[in-house]
């Protein structure tokens, strides 16, 4: 039997998942789906990432073990795949990869030794004991060339990532390297022999002239002393593998490489090699490096790299928390069907270049593919065979006698045109399905939406009703259009698999449009005379003008002031707090509707610095309070207490970039020191607070002027 195996990458167990991590897996899943209805078994993977420095300090910060660090984000991750439809219980992956589980150590471990007995091509050891001296990001976990930073801000300090401008760490110390520098002939010829290996094409350019331009060899681990959260080297414990060894190397391990147990349950042997979807962003680690310690262990190249483009907000921005411009998945997963949210996805982003998100948008599409088109064609053609028919498919033939007639009123009585044209249309359908070119795959099946609802139209089968010798027309015309919605609820399966079967259900049809062959759909095979099930409509329209009130009365974060005092007000404990300043004097300028002035000395007091939120979490018993971690650039973070909890949700703070008063006396607010406060607006009746933030980036510390 046919096997194939798909892999979105497995996420980095520090944060928190976001659309983006969404997005692969929704393709993956569309992918899969789409193999399996044509009887392929497939397995697909996805999961988390869970060693190294990075999560190491999240978890550290977090007052978590890396493990419960790990724990926490995989369960948020669990939740996020079971309410979007995309784990094993509705259909989706075969396996959550988690690279803490055992299994994975040892195939890791029997990889590395195979890889470290290893000759390069050119006949020296893959693996090298040597001494590294460089910039690492943590974040990032990549090692930095002088082109892959910026230079310091002032002397002494460390250079800061392009992508996080977070930082960067020094290292200078023993390490293992793995001999990259040998193998670039060996991968050009791969790339030169499949030019399908890495996609889409402008990528694999990209990939070509990176291996061009000289290859360096590759850190691949580091002392234990400096990063202990990991995969030991086998035989030489006090070095901890480089994370992105150990990762690349969990799609094998997955499916059974150096560990019987899972070969016998999955099968590397039955599903390796793999197709790999991964984002543009780490394209570099899977279209390189992969490949290359693949050679060195003696395994086979995966299928191909497939990497697509990054969502961005509506103005082209990239998405980040702290520009707040993130799209909320509980925001998606409150006002939007999970159907409508792949169809976004998968129509809106070409595949491979960079797409936009937004909330309008998606609403737009909903209401005009889905509600108006799709939807709209599939109620009406049911409505009207409930009406005409009673219930049942008419037939699709229109007898000799009758076909003059049919003519006269400009319908088609050859069916083969309008059978031709679908099929031409699944066609091409199917053809951009297997590029992966989603957008024009979904373009192709709409083309059959716009066509049948034009034939309705143009036949106006309200009228046809009214003529006793038309009633073979007007159930001709109906059963094409029922008949176009079979083909229809089995080409958009992959996509839609719940509003298919939906549709599927209502037609009537026994079975499921997962189980049927799209290449080996054919015209005519919808039963005359089987009876339709309950019309309802599959993609109710959004009210637009409602779930944008909703949407964005919700991102207004609501409350208190966000000062410390404000935190416990009314509490308790608000005896703890200061009292407020006596109200001054009103001056001339009050008198005129002018705050009174100040120096700008008196500004020049306040000492403002921007911080990031590295954790956040409730104060037992304080509703209102959140214990806040801040960055402000210092060498430990600061420790805020803020009045927002009944506004903010903590995981939601985590990574935002806030204004903290970095001057004010440290103060204990229900027994823990405050260190600072967060500046926020406040509004509304009740001060609502909205926290101030940046919508450029800005490195932590900085002072406001
Ligand atoms: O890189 N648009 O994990 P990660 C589209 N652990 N996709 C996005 C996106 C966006 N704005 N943001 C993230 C890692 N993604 C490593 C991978 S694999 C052996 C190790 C998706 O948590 C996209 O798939 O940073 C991207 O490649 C991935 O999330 C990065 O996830």
């Amino acid at each position: 039997m046919k096997t194939f195996y798909v892999t979105t990458p497995i996420y980095y167990a520090n944060s928190l998942p976001h659309l983006g991590h969404l997005y692969t897996m929704i393709v993956a899943d569309t992918i899969a789906r789409a193999k399996r209805q044509r009887g392929i078994e497939t397995y697909f993977l996805t999961g988390t990432d869970e060693h190294g420095i990075n999560i190491e300090r999240a978890a550290q910060r977090a007052g978590r073990t890396p493990k419960e660090q790990a724990d926490y984000v995989v369960s948020y991750y669990k939740k996020m795949t079971a309410e979007f439809g995309l784990d094993t219980e509705h259909g989706g992956y075969d396996i959550f990869m988690r690279t803490t589980a055992p299994f994975h150590y040892q195939g890791v471990s029997e990889f590395w030794r195979k890889v470290a007995k290893a000759k390069t091509p050119k006949g020296n050891d893959a693996i090298y004991k040597g001494h590294y001296e460089g910039w690492f990001c943590a974040a990032c976990a990549e090692y930095k060339t002088e082109d892959e930073y910026a230079k310091p801000k002032a002397e002494g300090e460390p250079p800061t990532c392009l992508v996080h401008d977070t930082p960067l760490d020094r290292v200078s110390e023993e390490s293992y390297f793995f001999r990259l520098s040998d193998y670039a002939e060996a991968l050009l010829e791969v790339f030169e022999s499949r030019p399908d290996f890495v996609r889409p094409e402008a990528r694999r350019n990209e990939v070509i002239s990176f291996v061009r331009g000289g290859l360096q060899d590759l850190s691949v681990s580091r002392l234990k002393s400096s990063v202990s959260w990991g995969i030991p080297v086998p035989d030489d414990p006090e070095h901890t593998m480089y994370v992105w060894f150990d990762a690349l190397i969990n799609y094998i391990t997955a499916i059974g490489y150096g560990n019987e147990e899972r070969e016998r349950a999955v099968g590397f042997k039955k599903y390796w090699p793999a197709l790999h979807l991964v984002g543009k962003d780490i394209l570099r680690f899977h279209a390189v490096y992969w490949p290359a310690f693949l050679i060195a262990a003696g395994v086979e190249l995966p299928c191909a790299i497939v990497a697509h483009g990054m969502w961005l907000d509506p103005n082209g921005r990239k998405m980040s928390k702290t520009l707040g411009n993130t799209i909320e998945l509980d925001v998606l997963q409150k006002h939007f069907s999970i159907d409508a949210i792949r169809y976004f996805c998968l129509r809106e982003m070409v595949f491979g270049q960079d797409g936009r998100f937004g909330y309008e948008a998606l609403i737009d599409r909903s209401n005009s593919d889905l509600a108006s088109g799709l939807g709209n064609l599939s109620s009406r053609t049911l409505t009207m065979i409930a009406r005409y028919c009673d219930s049942r498919i008419p037939s699709g033939v229109i007898p000799e006698d009758k076909l003059l007639l049919a003519k006269r009123t400009g319908v088609d009585t050859d069916e083969t045109t309008v059978a031709g044209f679908i099929e031409h249309a699944r066609d091409q359908f199917l053809l951009h399905f297997e590029n992966l070119a989603f957008s024009r795959a979904l373009e192709a099946a709409w083309s059959v939406v716009a066509r049948i609802d034009k034939m309705i139209t143009d036949a106006k089968p309200w009228d046809l009703a009214k003529d006793e010798n038309q009633k073979q027309t007007l159930g001709v015309i109906l059963y094409r259009a029922a008949e176009s919605l079979r083909w229809l609820s089995v080409l958009l399966h992959p996509v839609m698999p719940g509003a298919s079967q939906a549709m599927w259900n209502q037609l009537g049809l026994q079975g499921s449009p997962a189980q049927t062959n799209p290449s080996e759909l054919k015209w005519g095979e919808l039963k005359e005379g089987s009876s339709i099930g309950d019309v309802q409509p599959v993609f109710p329209r959004i009210d637009k003008a409602n779930v944008m009130a909703e949407i964005n009365a919700a991102e207004e974060p609501a409350g208190v002031h966000a000062t410390e005092a404000d935190a416990v007000a009314g509490s308790a404990s608000a005896q703890e707090t200061q009292p407020a300043p006596p109200m001054k004097h009103a001056t001339e300028a009050d008198a005129v509707g002018v705050t009174s002035f100040i120096e700008i000395d008196d500004f020049a007091k306040v000492d403002l610095r921007v911080g990031q939120v590295l954790s956040a979490e409730r104060v037992p018993k304080a509703d209102k309070l959140l214990l806040m971690k801040i960055d402000i650039g210092e060498e430990q973070p600061r420790q805020v207490l803020a009045g927002i909890a009944q506004y903010y949700e903590p995981e939601k703070m985590i990574g935002r970039k806030v204004v903290v008063v970095a001057n004010l006396k440290p103060r204990k607010l229900r027994g823990f020191e405050s260190q600072g406060m967060v500046v926020a607006a406040s509004y509304g009746e009740e001060g609502r607070p909205v926290i101030a933030t940046f919508t450029e980036d800005v490195p932590n510390g900085a002072r406001l002027k």
